[in-house]
């Protein structure tokens, strides 16, 4: 297991590196977005994954400068699209419960707009339970973020606390239905009735509805068959370094 000061060191280092993973259409597979997911590559240790650090920064509070430089690092990256006249799509990155909690809405403006970028190319994904840590915090930075045109995610929606009452009340542009409910979909009954269920309320609730860990084409067709927006998964795209993602753009136009 990593140590806060390896974390630290592998930061100075640059060691840390983002991979992108498609967002993709179900009407037509098209891309649409990208998910951020951070990498290590410790000398000698080879690539180690982001669920062996992750926790521990969030532990010890590492996240915050690290979440900072995640977002920066995507920032700089749709800069580079942009710059190389590429049509971006937009890039999500993860905020953690700690990150969030220590970060305005100005913070995270401030990094979007040091690149000089729309806002509307920039997505936050943040799990229910960083919402409902901190409510009033959340509420209050997911309201200005809305206000400024940056997108905001529910991550893994469907296994935390948040009641139904608490998602109405949330100004999130998107639900992403958590992959452990896409697994049994389509043959078994309780997670088709879950995602179907969920896909309804958030076209309810004018959300856009994005199913994570899609690997088989009949859960694919399942959830077209139902009117989500969006997949992701390994059937239609993995974790890529950046310049595999630049091919993907490249090949759009
Ligand atoms: O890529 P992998 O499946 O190993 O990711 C494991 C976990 O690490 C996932 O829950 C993912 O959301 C999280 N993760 C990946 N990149 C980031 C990041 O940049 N910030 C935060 N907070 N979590 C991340
Ligand atoms: O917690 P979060 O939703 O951010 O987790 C995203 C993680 O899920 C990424 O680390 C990514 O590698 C992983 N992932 C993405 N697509 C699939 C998939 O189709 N199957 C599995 N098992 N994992 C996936
Ligand atoms: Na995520
Ligand atoms: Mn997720």
């Amino acid at each position: 297991l990593a140590l806060d000061g390896d974390l630290r060191a592998a930061l100075a280092l640059k060691q840390f590196r983002l991979h992108y993973q498609p967002k993709v259409s179900l009407i037509d597979f098209s891309l649409e977005g990208f998910e951020a997911l951070l990498r290590w590559e410790a000398v000698g240790k080879g690539m180690i994954p982001p669920g062996e650090f992750i926790p521990v920064a969030e532990e010890t509070g590492f996240i915050v400068p690290l979440g900072d430089w995640v977002l920066d690092e995507a920032c700089r990256q749709m800069r580079e699209w942009l710059d190389a006249g590429m049509a971006p799509v937009p890039v999500a990155v993860n905020i953690s419960p700690k990150h969030l909690r220590n970060r305005s809405a100005e913070d995270f403006r401030r990094i979007i707009d040091r690149h000089d970028l729309p806002p509307g190319l920039i997505e936050l994904e943040i799990t229910e339970g960083a919402v409902m840590q901190d409510l009033d915090h959340a509420l209050t930075v997911l309201a200005a973020l809305k206000a400024m045109g940056i997108r905001v995610a529910v991550d893994d929606f469907g296994t935390g606390h948040s009641s139904l009452s608490y998602l109405k009340r949330l100004p999130v542009t998107t639900l992403k239905i958590d992959r452990s409910f896409i697994n049994g979909v389509p043959q078994e009954r309780e997670d088709a009735g879950i995602v179907s269920t969920i896909i309804a309320m958030a076209d309810m609730l004018g959300l856009h509805v994005v199913a994570e860990g899609v690997e088989k084409t009949e859960q694919a067709n399942f959830l077209r068959h139902h009117n989500c927006n969006q997949v992701q998964g390994w059937l239609t795209g993995r974790p890529m370094p950046a310049d595999a993602a630049s091919g993907l753009l490249k090949e759009r136009l």
